[in-house]
C-alpha cells in the first residue's frame, strides 16, 4: 500500500518534471526572441513583444513553481503519507489555467504582463475586448486555486503528523527548550511555504477578483493603490516561494551524497522562522516609488528586504559548505548543480539588496537591473536546482548515467547564464529601462550579447531535457524491482 502510494507520487513528479523541462525550453526561446528584438537583430511588432513578455513572465514563474512543487512532494512523501490525487488535482488545474492564459494572449491579444496590475487589465479589456482579459485573469485564478488546495491539504497533513504548523516549524525547539533536532528540513521548508504562499495567493486572488468584477461591471471600481499592494504581495511571495520549495533538494541531495544527515538544528529552525515572517513583510520594496505609501511601510520594506533571504541563505550556504567539507562527497551532475545553484542564489541576492535601498531604487527599479537580479537567482538558483533534481530523480528512479555531455552542458549553462544576467545588469547600469520593446542604439549591444548567451543556454537546457526523457524510460521497471526487494 505505502509503496504504491509513493509510486503514484513518483509518476506525478516525473510527469511534472517532463512538463517543466519542456516549458522551460519554450519560455527560454521566447526570452531570446525578446532580446533579439530589443537588440534590433530580428524585428517583431511591439504588441507581439508584449505578448511574448507576458507569456515568458507568467510561464517562467508558473513553471518554477511547478518544478518546486514536484521537489517538495517527492521528498515530503519520504517522511509523511501524501495523497497523490491532490498533486494531480493541482497539476490539472494548472494546465487548464495555462491553456486559458495562452488563449488569452495569443488568441485575444492580452499583453499586460504577468503582474496584471489593476486597472491595466480593465484598460486592455476596453481596447481588445473583455474575452482576453477575463480568460487571463480567470486562468491565473484557477492556478491559484490549485495551489491553495494543495497547500491546505499539506497543512492538514502536517498538523495531523506534527501537532501543528508551529511544531513543524520547530517552535518546540526554539521556544520550549526541547532537546535534539527539529523536523526534517523538507518539513520545515514546506511549512514555511504553506504559510507564506497561502497568504500571498489569497492576496492575489482578491486583486484578481477585483479586476474581474471591474471588467464585467465598470461601475465597480477599486482603490488602485490597495490593488497594487495585494498584487505585489502575491507576486513577490509566489516568486520567492519557488526557491523555498526547490531548496529542499539541496538539503536532501547533499546529505545523501556525503552520507551525513542534514539536521534541523536551532540556528536552522530560527532562520526558517525569520524568513517566513520577513517574506510576508517585505513586498513593499515594490512600492518604494509610490509616494502615497506610508513611510513606515517603505522603511519596513527596505530594512527587512536586507534581512529577508539572508537567514535561510546563510544557514543553507554555510550548511552546504560544512556538510561537504572533508566529506567523501561524490561530485556528479546532481551534487554539482546543487552546489552551483547555491552560488547562483547568493549571487542573485546581492543586486536585490542594492535595489531594495530606497535611494538606489528610485534610479534603478524600472531598469533592466531588476530582471538582472531575478534572472540570476531564478535561472542559476531555482532552475538550476530543478535541473539538478531532474537528474537526481532520474538516477534514483530511472536509468540516468552521467556522461561527459552532462558535464559539458552544466558548464555551458552556468557560463552563459552568467552572461545573460551580466548583460541585464550592465543594461541596468547604463539606464536601459525594463519592459521596453524598442531600445536606443546605445543599449542594443547588451541585448545582442544577452541573445547570444541565451542561445547557448537553450542548447544546454535541450541537452538536460533530452537526457532526462531518455533516462526516464525505466522509471516503472526500477520502482517495481525496488518494491519487490522491499517486500522480500
Ligand atoms: C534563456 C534564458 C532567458 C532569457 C534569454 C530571458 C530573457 C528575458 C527578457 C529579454 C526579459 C524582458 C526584460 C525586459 O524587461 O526588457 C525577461 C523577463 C522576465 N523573465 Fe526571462 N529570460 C530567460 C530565463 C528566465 C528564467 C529561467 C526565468 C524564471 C524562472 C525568467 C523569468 C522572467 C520574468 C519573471 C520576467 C519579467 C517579465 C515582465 O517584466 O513582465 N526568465 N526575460
Ligand atoms: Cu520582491
Amino acid at each position: 500500500m505505502e509503496s504504491n502510494a509513493r509510486n503514484s507520487i513518483k509518476k506525478g513528479v516525473a510527469l511534472s518534471l517532463m512538463i517543466t523541462s519542456v516549458v522551460l525550453v519554450l519560455m527560454m526561446i521566447f526570452g531570446v526572441i525578446m532580446l533579439l528584438n530589443q537588440g534590433n537583430m530580428v524585428k517583431i511588432p511591439a504588441q507581439m513583444f508584449y505578448k511574448v513578455m507576458t507569456i515568458h513572465g507568467t510561464g517562467m514563474i508558473g513553471i518554477a513553481a511547478l518544478g518546486g512543487s514536484a521537489i517538495m512532494w517527492y521528498y515530503l512523501s519520504k517522511y509523511i503519507h501524501l495523497n497523490h490525487k491532490i498533486f494531480f488535482a493541482n497539476l490539472i488545474l494548472s494546465l487548464i489555467g495555462v491553456v486559458m492564459i495562452l488563449t488569452a494572449i495569443f488568441g485575444f491579444n492580452f499583453s499586460d504582463g504577468w503582474t496584471f496590475l489593476y486597472p491595466l487589465p480593465s484598460f486592455s479589456a476596453k481596447i481588445y475586448g473583455t474575452t482576453g482579459a477575463l480568460l487571463f485573469l480567470f486562468g491565473l485564478l484557477l492556478l491559484g486555486v490549485g495551489y491553495l488546495v494543495m497547500y491546505f491539504y499539506l497543512a492538514a497533513r502536517l498538523i495531523k503528523e506534527y501537532g501543528g504548523l508551529g511544531k513543524s516549524l520547530g517552535w518546540d525547539y526554539i521556544f520550549r527548550g526541547k532537546k535534539g533536532y527539529g523536523p526534517p528540513p523538507a518539513v520545515v521548508a514546506t511549512t514555511m511555504v504553506i504559510i507564506a504562499n497561502s497568504t500571498g495567493i489569497l492576496a492575489g486572488a482578491t486583486a484578481l477578483v477585483e479586476s474581474i468584477i471591474n471588467i464585467i461591471n465598470p461601475n465597480f471600481t477599486f482603490n488602485p493603490m490597495l490593488a497594487k499592494h495585494l498584487t505585489y504581495a502575491f507576486g513577490h511571495i509566489f516568486a520567492n516561494c519557488t526557491i523555498y520549495m526547490a531548496v529542499i533538494t539541496v538539503y536532501e541531495v547533499l546529505s545523501e551524497y556525503t552520507g551525513r544527515p542534514w539536521k534541523s538544528n536551532k540556528a536552522f529552525l530560527i532562520a526558517w522562522n525569520f524568513s517566513t515572517l520577513f517574506t510576508l513583510m517585505i513586498y513593499t520594496h515594490h512600492l518604494l516609488m509610490d509616494f502615497a505609501v506610508p513611510r513606515w511601510m517603505l522603511i519596513i520594506g527596505q530594512v527587512f528586504s536586507y534581512a529577508n533571504e539572508l537567514p535561510v541563505m546563510v544557514v543553507t550556504a554555510y550548511g552546504a559548505l560544512m556538510i561537504v567539507f572533508r566529506s567523501a562527497v561524490k561530485w556528479d551532475f546532481a551534487s554539482s548543480m546543487m552546489f552551483l545553484a547555491m552560488f547562483g542564489w547568493v549571487a542573485g541576492a546581492v543586486p536585490a539588496i542594492i535595489d531594495a535601498t530606497i535611494v538606489v531604487n528610485h534610479v534603478m527599479h524600472n531598469t533592466k537591473w531588476v530582471p538582472g537580479h531575478f534572472h540570476t537567482y531564478m535561472g542559476m538558483g531555482v532552475v538550476a536546482m530543478i535541473f539538478g533534481f531532474m537528474y537526481y530523480f532520474n538516477k534514483t528512479e530511472g536509468s540516468q548515467r552521467q556522461t561527459g555531455l552532462d558535464k559539458f552542458a552544466i558548464s555551458i549553462y552556468f557560463f552563459f547564464f552568467s552572461g545573460i544576467a551580466g548583460s541585464f545588469l550592465y543594461a541596468g547600469k547604463i539606464s536601459a529601462p525594463r519592459r521596453w520593446a524598442e531600445h536606443l542604439p546605445e543599449w542594443t549591444g547588451s541585448d545582442q550579447v544577452g541573445a547570444i548567451c541565451g542561445i547557448f543556454v537553450i542548447v544546454a537546457a535541450i541537452i538536460f531535457t533530452t537526457r532526462f526523457f531518455i533516462g526516464l524510460k525505466n522509471v516503472g521497471k526500477q520502482t517495481e524491482q525496488k518494491s519487490l526487494k522491499s517486500v522480500s
